[in-house]
């Protein structure tokens, strides 16, 4: 005789069975996934701005994960009208992207190199505390990419360039640019912001000359170039591509200088600059009432002003060859109702 301990028609069948492990499965795969999610690390892009435009500030009250993707290129483009010359770059312009980030974040950096890059290039970032800024974590073979990860401990306004050897030579044919590492309160709001490189060009034939030309390594080693430029080429910042203000506003020029040799006297025809943070040293009060201030290479300035006329003002460096003969000479043109109160004509001796 069977004795029947349940009763097997109120078990569910084979086939129910099966399905209700598969529905446990699913659930238990969504839950993991969900679990996961919940604590992967939340990366934040910060997307670089070409010259001389600048990132908006950044509006957050705590540090982030931050990932920056920057590509070497090496490409040919115009140093001076009828002027070509094969620049190395970062983001295929001259100086590379203009980044911000904030204090205390935490920075994925991936470096690609083109593959049509006939070098390899690598990145040593000012703003990096570990060896070599990053240089010998990045030396990349075109074609190739390569990411370290690191912290931003100081704020301030640092250059970044290439340091592949020979270094002064992939310097000198384009490869810098600046990052911005806000303080944890940010910067004091302005009206405009802008992005300004000084660097130098070593070219074969004398300035002007028209054609592609190459790089003189003889006139570099003497410190004697043909070119001293702002952004890359002579009448970045002139005509159509001038700064642009009004009347009353602030302005913040970030200004980095590449060099590789020379060290910049940098001035605004026409203005005082409110404020300067000298070496683009944030944690230090800044100074006021300045003329022109020295940027030396491998450094940076963040230099203030209120524009208190319409009309046109000069950039240059002060070592005033550079400006008229060389190409170191910029514009901000700025409009507005005029200020008599502070410039005029007089017609007549009062
Ligand atoms: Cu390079």
């Amino acid at each position: 005789m069977k004795i029947a301990f349940f009763n097997r028609s109120r078990l569910p069948s084979c086939r129910l069975r099966w399905k209700i492990r598969i529905v446990h499965w699913v659930l238990a795969l969504l839950l993991f996934g969900c679990s996961s999610f919940a604590f992967a690390e939340e990366i934040i892009e910060a997307k670089g701005t070409e010259a001389p435009n600048v990132p908006p500030p950044i509006q957050r009250a705590s540090p982030a994960i931050v990932r920056i993707n920057l590509e070497t290129i090496e490409k040919k483009g115009t140093l001076a009208d009828g002027v070509e010359y094969l620049f190395w770059t970062f983001g295929g312009s001259v100086p590379g992207p203009f980044f911000r980030i904030r204090a205390g974040d935490q920075v994925i950096f991936q470096l690609k190199n083109d593959e049509k890059s006939s070098l390899p290039h690598s990145i040593d970032l000012h703003a990096v505390n570990g060896p070599g800024g990053g240089a010998a974590l990045t030396q990349v073979a075109p074609g190739e990419t390569k990411i370290f990860r690191w912290k931003a401990l100081n704020p301030g306004l640092f250059v970044y360039h290439c340091a592949t050897p020979h270094i002064p030579t992939h310097i000198a044919n384009g490869m810098y640019g600046l990052i911005l590492v806000e303080p944890e309160r940010g910067l004091l709001p302005v009206d405009k912001e802008y992005y300004v490189m000084q660097s130098e060009f070593y070219t074969t034939g004398g300035f002007g000359e028209k054609g592609l030309q190459a790089f003189n390594i003889d006139d570099a080693r003497r410190e004697e170039p043909h070119y001293v430029v702002f952004n890359g080429k002579v009448g970045s910042l002139s005509g159509e591509n001038a700064l642009k203000a009004k009347s009353g506003e602030r302005v913040r020029l970030f200004v980095g200088n590449a060099g590789p040799n020379l060290t910049s006297s940098f001035h605004l025809i026409g203005e005082v600059f409110d404020r300067v943070y000298p070496e683009g040293a944030i944690g230090s009060p800044p100074e006021t009432n300045v003329q022109s201030t020295s940027i030396p290479p491998g450094g940076s300035a963040i230099v203030e002003f209120q524009i208190n006329a319409p009309g046109r003002y000069l950039l240059v460096d002060h070592a005033i060859f550079r400006a008229i003969d060389k190409g170191a000479l910029g514009m901000l043109e700025a409009t507005g109702p005029e200020a008599s109160e502070i410039f005029r004509s007089e017609p007549k001796a009062p």
